[in-house]
């Protein structure tokens, strides 16, 4: 992003509360961690110091009891606000139906919650083209739109249908769940929502499970091919990757020592007689694991009489989403559960559970994450969880323990937290009594560690490489327009002095047919692979065999890689071996592609040395693509000796050791020598190794449509025999 371009945030919510005041009306900015994110990369920008146009525009939804205010009024120092009224029937279906009673149980692995309602689908529709209505009004040639969380998934292809050129971003706050679940919705749903999402350049999540599962999701539903953690579509790609959301680390640990939150941090540890605290703070919601943090909190005291009355928990629940069924059903079990526990165990001078049902001041919830000995963070499931990273960065006395839910984002980062797993309520009671009696110096070794991490990686990291990784995805765009300017290219060619040719065999130098068996070398293309072998090193690097690249180049001095890179022959010379796994992992992928052999009548198996592949161009399947998906999914699900790479080709899916690549032989030959002229032509996916591994001056030339690595580009495989010929002519009259 340019620094003098505009930022156009969107999210459900906006985050300023708007009063109405005699004077006019005023924006309150809230102190959440986007707001602090999108400060800093204001001031990077150095926008907050500039006039009105480039203040951060933010785009949100308000209350239809607002409607009446005057909309040019919403301002501060830094923000423009643009309010998104809706009718209040579309907002329910949207918000309260869609959002939260489908997608947010769904995607948190609660499929018994969800509730799938036609009616909320259509509003949710209508609220994001609401949105897409206001930013219409808005947006700006090289304005940079970064659009946020799971009730606006459908806005980034929305706003690409409007604007083909926009610059958009996109980041998903929860989890992303496996392919299992996202096959629960219906058909068309899960594929208009996934198509959402990749109307934006880069899309964002906090961990590399979650991209993981959304790629697979983008190879069921779409069948869309992937470069590593690009989604590939006809005129551009999509950069799908792991940015772990963070939180303003120096203004957790410095506001932890004002005056204020030390007074009332002495005043809680008084009211609670210096006994051992434990401390929780989360919304109201199934997802956090209220009701078995409860109960490991029980068994804990069943099992620790000796800790009765040395030890309260402080438990705080922030009212949220009330009007759902399960969300009141959870309250009612929460305070059951207190009542009982407070109950069994208390006495007249000691209650064993504060609860308290409502939020925290910002003061009060620091002087609670400083006063307590331990933080018990354990939610069933978390996109990120922030407490847990604001509880660590408050410890500027480095004292305090965290037990951490391992299925809290969070988890991935901060292992040196006690991590239990949520619903075992054995492991939790055991962490609380090991927190409770860690040492000082364990404590604050661990509590070290992870300020250093989280220094290192707060949320202005958090939102700057987002902002890095759309700059570079931008600028790094696979050209698909570059067709291979001819002229200056047989002038390089001829006039160097060492040359490395790199031609991938199928759809290159053989065109495409039916049978594979069956493809051949002209004998005119013959005689021109000769004269250009005899000048430079010319490779033939192919996903054959090695006796079909013998048999087909005998007489002809070329090099031969075989099977993706696993065999090299020199002209004249035995075959070398450059794979060196060992080759049972084999086993574990024949049984699944013999399987799709027998359901699908026309496909075939083949065993190389190095590789397996089934082949499907002859199937008799209409949904044959669809299959190589499902096979592929499966396959790369598998687990084997060694890391294996999943290739989906033109109508085969190959499996292969990852260690060895087109692109890794690509490097090893180009070392060789001092070249002065390298080009490397190929069709297929594996040829896009070569393209991105060799360095960036070299020609790289992709046959045909489809995005693609390579600098340059020839329409049909007879252009690349069209190419070859030129070469070899200039090199006669040269
Ligand atoms: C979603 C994802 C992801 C809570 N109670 C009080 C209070 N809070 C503040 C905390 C923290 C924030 O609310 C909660 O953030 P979480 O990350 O824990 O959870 P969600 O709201 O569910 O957020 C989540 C997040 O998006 C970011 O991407 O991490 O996984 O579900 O900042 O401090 N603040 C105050 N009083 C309270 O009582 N002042």
């Amino acid at each position: 992003m340019s620094t003098s371009n505009r930022l156009l945030i969107v999210s459900y919510r906006l985050p300023f509360t708007i009063r109405e005041r005699e004077e006019g009306v005023e924006l309150i900015q809230n102190s959440g961690g986007l707001v602090s994110a999108v400060l800093s990369m204001a001031e990077r920008m150095g926008q907050s110091q500039h006039g009105t146009s480039a203040k951060i525009h933010w785009i949100g939804h308000a209350d239809s009891s607002l409607q009446h205010i005057d909309k040019s009024k919403l301002e501060n120092e830094t923000f423009v606000a643009h309010p998104v009224f809706m009718d209040d029937d579309v907002h329910k279906g949207f918000y309260e139906g869609f959002s939260n009673d489908l997608i947010w149980p769904l995607f948190h692995y609660f499929p018994s919650y969800a509730n799938f309602n036609e009616s909320d689908f259509q509003h949710y529709q209508q609220a994001n083209t609401r949105f897409l209505e206001e930013l219409t009004t808005l947006i700006e040639p090289g304005d940079f739109v970064w659009i946020h969380d799971f009730q606006l998934m459908l806005l980034p292809n929305m706003v690409r249908q409007a604007i083909p050129d926009a610059s958009i971003g996109y980041f998903f706050h929860i989890p992303f769940p496996t392919y299992e679940i996202i096959k629960l919705l219906p058909r068309t749903w899960r594929q208009v929502l996934i198509e959402g999402l990749l109307g934006a350049n880069v899309v964002g999540f906090h961990t590399s499970d979650y991209v993981q599962h959304f790629l697979q999701s983008v190879s069921e539903v779409l069948s869309l091919p992937t470069i590593e953690q690009r989604v590939v579509l006809p005129e551009r790609s999509v950069l799908v990757k792991d940015f772990p959301i963070s939180i303003d680390f120096v203004k957790f640990n410095w506001s932890s020592q004002e005056p204020e939150v030390v007074a009332t941090r002495q005043e809680y540890q008084d009211l609670i007689r210096n006994n051992k605290i434990i401390f929780s703070v989360d919304r109201l919601d199934y997802t956090k694991g209220i009701t078995y943090r409860l109960q490991g909190f029980e068994r804990f005291l069943t099992e620790n009489p000796d800790w009765h009355d040395k030890v309260t928990f402080v438990m705080t629940v922030v009212p949220s989403r009330d009007k759902i069924s399960q969300y009141q059903e959870l309250k009612r079990e929460i305070e059951e559960a207190v009542g009982r526990i407070n109950g069994q165990f208390g006495t007249i001078g000691w209650r064993p559970i504060i609860y308290i049902y409502r939020s925290l001041n910002f003061t009060e919830l620091l002087a609670l994450y400083t006063a307590c000995d331990v933080a018990l963070i354990t939610p069933v499931r978390d996109g990120m969880n922030l407490v847990c990273k604001e509880f660590v960065a408050s410890r500027y006395d480095h004292k305090g323990v965290l037990i951490l839910s391992e299925l809290a984002g969070a988890a991935q980062e901060l292992s040196n937290a006690l991590i239990i797993n949520p619903t075992d309520t054995q492991e939790m009671a055991s962490a609380i009594k090991q927190g409770l009696l860690m040492p000082l110096p364990e404590q604050e070794r661990r509590i070290m560690t992870m300020q250093h991490h989280l220094q290192n990686h707060s949320v202005f990291r958090w939102s700057n490489d987002f902002f890095t990784a759309f700059d570079e995805t931008m600028t790094n765009q696979p050209d698909v327009e570059t067709t291979l300017p001819v002229v200056p290219f047989i002038t390089a060619f001829s006039e160097a002095r060492q040359r490395l040719l790199l031609f991938d065999f199928d759809g290159t130098l053989s065109p495409i047919v039916n049978d594979p068996s069956e493809a051949q070398l002209s004998e005119t293309l013959a005689e021109t692979l000769h004269t250009l072998a005899e000048h430079s090193n010319l490779v033939v690097i192919s996903g054959r065999n090695r006796a079909f690249l013998e048999k087909t180049f005998a007489g002809i001095p070329v090099h031969l890689v075989a099977e993706h890179g696993a065999f090299l022959k020199n002209p004249n010379k035995p075959w070398t071996r450059l794979d060196l796994s060992a080759d049972d992992w084999v086993d574990s992928v024949r049984p699944a592609m013999n399987q799709f052999v027998e359901r699908f009548p026309g496909t075939s198996v083949e065993e190389k040395e190095t590789a397996i592949a089934w082949h499907y161009r002859r199937a008799e399947s209409d949904d044959i693509e669809g299959q190589a998906v499902e096979l592929a999914t499966q396959l790369r699900g598998l687990s084997s000796s060694v890391p294996l790479a999943v290739i989906q080709g033109n109508k085969v899916i190959e499996v292969k050791p990852a260690q060895h690549s087109k692109g890794t032989v690509a490097v090893t030959l180009f070392d060789d020598k001092p070249y002065d002229f390298v080009v490397s032509i190929g069709d297929d996916t594996t040829d896009e190794d070569m393209f991105r591994q060799l360095p960036n001056w070299a020609y790289t030339i992709k046959v045909g449509a489809g995005v693609s690595f390579a600098r340059y580009r020839l329409a049909r495989q007879r252009d690349v025999v069209a190419l070859l010929r030129q070469m070899s002519d200039a090199l006669v009259t040269a």
